[in-house]
Formats: C-alpha cells, sequence, structure tokens
C-alpha cells in the first residue's frame, strides 16, 4: 500500500517534471539536455513526496501542490549535480548512471544546476499568482528557500568541505548534518504545511518529524557508504572513507548508528501521530531506516 502509495506519488511528480523543463532546440538546448539528465533519471522522490503528503494531511488537493513539490525536486538534484563535481565530492556515478559532469562536462553541470535553481522559483512564483491563498504560497516559498540557502543545505555543506579540510571538528556533525540533509527535508514537510495553511502546532510536529528522520535517514546514508552495494545505490561506495570523512560511522560505530536510527525513527513516529492518518509517513520513515538504495 504504502509504496503503491510513494509510486503513484513518483508518476504525478515525474509527469508535471517533463513538463516543467521542456526539451528543446534553443541555441541553449546542451544545458537544457544536462538538466533534464538528471532531473528525470531517477531518484525515489523523497521530497516531493514528502510535500504532496503534508499539504494533504493538511487538508489540500494534491495537484495545487504539485509545482511547489516540482521545484523542491529541482532544488534537490541541483544539489546532487554541485556537489557530485570535482571541486566538491567528484563522483562519478548518481542514480545509477554517470554523474552530469561526466556525462556531459564541467561547465555544462555548473549550468545545468544553476538552471535548475532559477527555474525552481520561477515555478512557484507562477504558481503562486494564481495559488487559492497566495500568502500561503509566499510563507511556503520563503520556508524552502531558507532550508535550501545559506542557513539551511548550503550552510550544511559549507560546514562539511570544512569538516573534511580539517578546519572544523567532530562536534559540528550533527549541525552540519541537520543542515545539509535534514534542511531539504524540513522544506518538504514544513512546506506542505505552510501550503496548506496549517496550524503552528501542525508545522511543528512536521518540524520534527523532518528533523528525526533526517537524521536517521543520514546515519543510514553513512552506514550504507561503507557497506552498501553501488550496483542497488546507484551511486559510488566508499567515498567516505577514501576522502577521510568524519560521519557517524566513524564516530559511533556501526551498532550505536543501528541503535540510533532505530531511536529516531520512532521520534519521528511519534512526532506525527496527531496527524488525522500518518500511516504513509510512518511507514516511509521505517522503509527509509532499513533503506538498501
Ligand atoms: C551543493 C549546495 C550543495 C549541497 C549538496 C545533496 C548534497 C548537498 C550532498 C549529497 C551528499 C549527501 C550524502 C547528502 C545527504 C542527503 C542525501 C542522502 C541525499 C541523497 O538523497 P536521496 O537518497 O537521493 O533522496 P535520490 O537520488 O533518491 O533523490
Amino acid at each position: 500500500m504504502f509504496k503503491q502509495q510513494l509510486a503513484e506519488y513518483a508518476r504525478l511528480i515525474e509527469a508535471a517534471l517533463d513538463k516543467f523543463l521542456p526539451d528543446s532546440s534553443m541555441p541553449q538546448k546542451r544545458v537544457v539536455d544536462a538538466a533534464r539528465y538528471s532531473l528525470l533519471g531517477g531518484g525515489k522522490r523523497l521530497r516531493p513526496a514528502l510535500l504532496l503528503e503534508f499539504y494533504q494531511l493538511c487538508g489540500g488537493r494534491a495537484d495545487e501542490a504539485l509545482p511547489f513539490a516540482c521545484a523542491l525536486e529541482m532544488i534537490h538534484t541541483y544539489s546532487l549535480i554541485h556537489d557530485d563535481l570535482p571541486c566538491m565530492d567528484d563522483d562519478d556515478l548518481r542514480r545509477g548512471r554517470a554523474t552530469c559532469h561526466k556525462a556531459f562536462d564541467e561547465w555544462t553541470a555548473v549550468l545545468a544546476g544553476d538552471a535548475l535553481l532559477n527555474r525552481a522559483y520561477e515555478v512557484m512564483a507562477d504558481a503562486a499568482i494564481d495559488f487559492p491563498r497566495p500568502q500561503d504560497a509566499v510563507r511556503a516559498m520563503n520556508h524552502i528557500a531558507h532550508c535550501a540557502g545559506l542557513y539551511g543545505m548550503v550552510g550544511g555543506q559549507t560546514m562539511d568541505l570544512q569538516m573534511e579540510a580539517g578546519r572544523l571538528g567532530a562536534d559540528n556533525l550533527e549541525q552540519m548534518v541537520s543542515l545539509k540533509t535534514g534542511a531539504l527535508l524540513s522544506a518538504a514537510c514544513v512546506g506542505g504545511c505552510l501550503l496548506a495553511g496549517a496550524s503552528q502546532e501542525q508545522c511543528q510536529a512536521a518540524e520534527q518529524y523532518a528533523r528525526s528522520f533526517g537524521l536517521a535517514f543520514q546515519i543510514r546514508d553513512d552506514v550504507l557508504d561503507a557497506e552498501g552495494s553501488e550496483q542497488e545505490l546507484g551511486k559510488t561506495i566508499g567515498s567516505d572513507e577514501k576522502d577521510g570523512k568524519t560521519t557517524y560511522l566513524t564516530v559511533c560505530g556501526p551498532e550505536e548508528c543501528r541503535r540510533r536510527i532505530d531511536a529516531l525513527t520512532q521520534e519521528a513516529l511519534q512526532a506525527v501521530q496527531s496527524f488525522p492518518d500518518s500511516a504513509f509517513l510512518c511507514e516511509l520513515a521505517w522503509w527509509l531506516a532499513d533503506r538498501t538504495s
């Protein structure tokens, strides 16, 4: 049931993404091709699915929120393209295929990321104009921008690279993860609530879910980087060790990682108990706690 619902969300999102970034024969076609290559080439579509789920739990209709969900996936995809570049993580494999800069080249990948980021805000602003409650749309956009930027994912990525260079200590690990990984999940969960004009209590519950679930998600990601299968994950494994990265696995070891993933997943479940039907959110959290891809 849950897998079916996630697949249905992915179907909706992918059909809309295709329309929001149309194929073209313009002179800038090369960058459109690269952006489409990364955007439409797989991925779990977690963040847009979460935005749609929270929007519906707070009383909205999924089709109204679809442009915002797609924009979030564009922001996520831009971050993956840039993260894979030689100046950052320098990865060759993503979503089971060559990374954007490998399939095209570096300048194209930089511009494809830039194009996706800008297109995301354009799509949201367009949708806000005709949205039933434009102020809620602006509040959601504001939260998404905050979470994606300096005070969220970009800030977390900055901390991660500083840690890798030995300029920041392991005591910054939790804050780094809550920004790099947790912030965009908050953009999805709280963004969906804000868009629906939800109460402060509902927004706080969504924030707590995103926080706990985001940390569990990252710890599982750290474990999979060491123990997972490259084929199932669709990305290069062993890169954390190769880069000498500080991760939850290096700090806590595998047993403590498992214990924390389970405890954080329980916390995430607790956080959303007050929603009318939290089954999808609960199953998603457990599925990701045990994920292999
Ligand atoms: C370049 C500003 C900037 C940020 C990069 C995305 C990112 C931040 C880094 C990628 C490395 C990493 C471990 C990020 C943590 C979040 C994470 C596990 C992303 C992968 O998300 P999934 O598993 O990917 O949802 P799919 O491909 O399924 O969408």
